[in-house]
């Protein structure tokens, strides 16, 4: 009997070996994007173009701005010139064929098409430039992403109001369709507005961007009404008058950093909704919740702030029912704009806040753990799993929503060419890509940000994120492959992310079978 089990015993440990041997002799699963993924690289008008008055281009509140106020600047640039891709875009699409993009986002100034902001001068050669670009890019199977508004507000429509003008979503609407009407034979992803919250809150709300509003109290929220049913009044538009003979999609692109507790106290986990709320709730839930309007616990919070502050109504503006089933539903995806993680606390890492503002009213602390590699950005951190994290909790706060990354990347202080830290960053972010797309979230895309240096906003171009460096001195503005530039190549190439790849050759090439 003994020995009958012990022959039992035996058995198990060989077929039990066997299987294993098995498993570790047979080629490990690899994880591949599919074919059909859109991997592809971002950049803005005014933070590459240059060419600030050229041909017919009318001021923006960028110009106006670092033209008047320079020292608001880091190192007292501005996008005068920029990365010139206003002569240089032949080299922008070669730079793409390079690294064998299957999409590019990039974003149409507002003040080139119509130099005033109204609908009543079309600027053709500022057109042309837009022709020109993108013909250029289906010339290689480029699919063109094309973002409405990415900061560039032109200075006369700032001057009547910017987007706390009541006529602000009409002003837009024209432009869209405009720019609809010109380009939407050839482009079939279109993206109204980039980051809302730091047009509104950043820009309105504090001074943290042109036009350095600072209206702390009221602004981010006006703001904030506004841009969703300009949005929304832009996608009604497409979606009436040009779809059915055009074909493509529209959406709108959110900066969704992921905001977790800081423990698993109730405390800390609403203090991180709270903060959700404030930060992108507040755009997201008008268009993408089943129910539409503002989120409700950051309303009540921002109404029994106001009251205490003796306003006589909330700060924060209501929709009326027409306007909550016009913006509700009014997208086709939803473009994420993902770079980091902070942690949320009810009671900990608190600042004080002086006057009413989106942080006073959200009122949590903020903390990243010190082994987050830290970048040239004091708000960019390293934080694991964090685009995951973000995805999870967009996909089960919004069922049926499709995705697109529109923006991810790294930054470095100043010029260097072996970004390793980069490569670190965008091999995490991609295998969270693959997590995604395994959980089954309805993920499209990826746009690495950026396709080259270029000016970054109030640091000037003193922070880099180029997949290219750019020669900033040099007239031609020249442009030259990072490392990270040939990783992301073999990425897009082989569709799947070999941890140990070294680049062979520091030459770039064009692949012509892509
Ligand atoms: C984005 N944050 O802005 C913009 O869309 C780009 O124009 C910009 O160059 C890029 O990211 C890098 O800054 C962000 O604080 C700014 O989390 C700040 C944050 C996120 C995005």
């Amino acid at each position: 009997m003994r020995q009958h089990s012990n022959c039992v015993g035996e058995m198990t440990i060989i077929v039990l070996s066997l299987l294993l041997a098995l498993c570790y002799a047979s080629p490990r699963q690899e994880r591949r994007f599919p074919d059909d993924f859109l991997f592809g690289a971002a950049t803005a008008s005014y933070q590459i173009e240059g060419g600030w008055n050229a041909d017919g281009k009318g001021e923006n509140i960028w110009d106006r701005m670092t033209h008047t106020n320079p020292d608001v600047i880091k190192d007292k640039s501005n996008g005068d010139k920029a990365a010139n891709s206003y002569n240089n875009y032949a080299r922008d699409v070669e730079m793409m064929r390079e690294l064998g993009l299957n999409a590019y986002r990039f974003s149409i100034s507002w003040a080139r098409i119509l130099p005033n902001g109204l609908a009543n001068q079309i600027n053709e050669p500022g057109v042309e430039f837009y022709n020109n670009y993108i013909n250029e890019m289906l010339k290689y199977n480029i699919t063109p992403m094309v973002t409405l508004y990415h900061w560039d507000l032109p200075q006369k429509i700032q001057d009547l109001g910017g987007f706390l003008s009541p006529l602000f979503p009409e002003w837009f609407e024209d432009y869209a369709r405009i720019v609809f009407q010109r380009f939407g034979d050839r482009v079939k992803h279109w993206i109204t507005f980039n980051e809302p919250c730091e047009i509104c809150f950043e820009g309105y709300g504090s001074s943290a961007k042109a036009p350095i509003l600072n209206a702390t109290d009221v602004g981010t929220y006006m703001c904030a009404k506004q841009l969703v049913i300009a949005h929304a009044r832009a996608y009604h538009a497409y979606d009436k008058d040009y779809r059915s003979d055009q074909g493509g999609v529209c959406g709108i692109t959110i900066s969704v950093n992921w905001y977790g507790p800081l423990t698993d106290s109730e405390e800390d986990k609403f203090a991180a909704e709270i903060l959700r709320q404030a930060k992108w709730g507040i755009y997201a839930e008008p268009i993408f919740s089943e129910q539409g309007g503002f989120p409700k616990e950051f309303v009540e919070r921002v109404a029994k702030n106001s009251e205490e502050q003796g306003y006589p109504r909330s700060r924060m503006p209501e929709f009326s029912p027409e306007e909550i089933e016009l913006v509700r539903g009014s997208a086709d995806f939803f473009g994420v704009n993902h770079y980091t993680a902070v942690l949320i606390s009810a009671t900990e890492h608190k600042h004080w806040f002086p006057v009413s503002s989106l942080y006073a009213d959200a009122d949590v602390g903020m903390y990243t753990l010190p082994e987050w590699a830290s970048s040239a950005s004091d708000w960019l951190t390293f934080a694991p799993n964090s685009l995951l994290n973000s995805l999870s909790h967009l996909r089960n706060k919004y069922k049926d929503a499709v995705f697109y990354i529109t923006e991810n990347g790294w930054s470095q202080a100043g010029a260097g060419l072996e970004d390793d830290d980069r490569i670190s960053y965008y091999r995490s972010a991609l295998n969270n890509v693959l997590d995604s797309l395994e959980a089954g979230i309805k993920l499209k895309g990826y746009m690495a940000w950026s396709l080259l240096d270029n000016f970054e906003w109030m640091q000037g171009y003193t922070e880099r994120f180029g997949l290219y460096e750019v020669d900033f001195e040099s007239s031609e503005k020249t442009r030259t492959p990072r490392k990270s530039a040939f990783i992301y190549k073999e990425i897009i190439r082989s569709r799947t992310i070999d941890p140990e790849y070294e680049p062979p050759t520091r030459t770039m090439w064009i692949d012509e079978g892509h």
